[in-house]
């Protein structure tokens, strides 16, 4: 069986909606980031990375949200979640997906994370700084360029909506107010409105 490491309030809740729309079956722990699981020997065992989330299948451990939405999409393809077999749609997706990875997650992680980048507390702090007009250039981008909608492909729901829909909702902590993005902004209220996310979201406050 299928196993999630996560923790509640990162991007690992984009997996964990992928395989709740999957159908399938699977299994999920957190890691508690107050106690520093991430970096506790158990848990480098099974994500050298320290990170989550990280999926385990029976064929080895998956980590980076891109692959473990794609891995998803392609075990289950007659779901909601299933990904498409024709190469250009796929890739389109994945580019997606990638930015969102890339970049979206990258400026967002200059709030908390600035001592990845630097050790000097000014550059933390400028780092810190630039998070709110980073993030809205992003979400500027994705509304106005790259949101089909009422999916983010398109009419047809993907493994795309998932990832948007988490990293969504840091934009508030991050100190931008989503109601700019209308299109980003119903995305996440119908988001919200699915089974399988309502489903996931009390499974993790629990
Ligand atoms: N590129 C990775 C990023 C994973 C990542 O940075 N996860 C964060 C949570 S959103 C984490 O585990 N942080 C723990 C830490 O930095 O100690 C992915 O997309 O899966």
């Amino acid at each position: 069986m299928l196993k999630l490491y996560f923790t509640p309030a990162t991007c690992s809740l984009a997996s964990h909606i992928a395989l709740e729309e999957s159908g399938g079956r699977y299994e999920a722990e957190s890691i508690d980031f107050s106690k520093q699981e991430q970096r506790s020997p158990e848990y480098l065992r099974v994500n050298p990375k320290g990170r989550v989330p990280a999926l385990v299948t029976d064929r080895g451990v998956l980590t980076e949200t891109p692959a473990i939405l794609a891995y998803i999409g392609q075990r289950f393809p007659g779901s909601p979640i299933g990904v498409p077999s024709d190469a250009f749609e796929f890739a389109r997706i994945q580019s997606f997906n990638s930015y969102l990875c890339s970049t979206v997650h990258v400026a967002h992680a200059h709030k908390r994370r600035g001592s990845r980048w630097a050790d000097d507390p000014a550059a933390i702090e400028a780092m810190t700084a630039k998070v709110a007009s980073n993030m809205s250039d992003c979400f500027d981008l994705i509304e106005t360029s790259m949101f089909a909608g009422p999916w983010v492909m398109g009419e047809t729901y993907s493994i795309a909506d998932p990832y948007l829909f988490t990293l969504a909702s840091w934009l508030e902590g991050d100190g931008v107010d989503p109601a700019r993005f209308p299109k980003v902004f119903d995305h996440r209220r119908r988001m919200a409105e699915r089974p399988a996310v309502k489903k996931v979201l009390a499974a993790i406050d629990a």
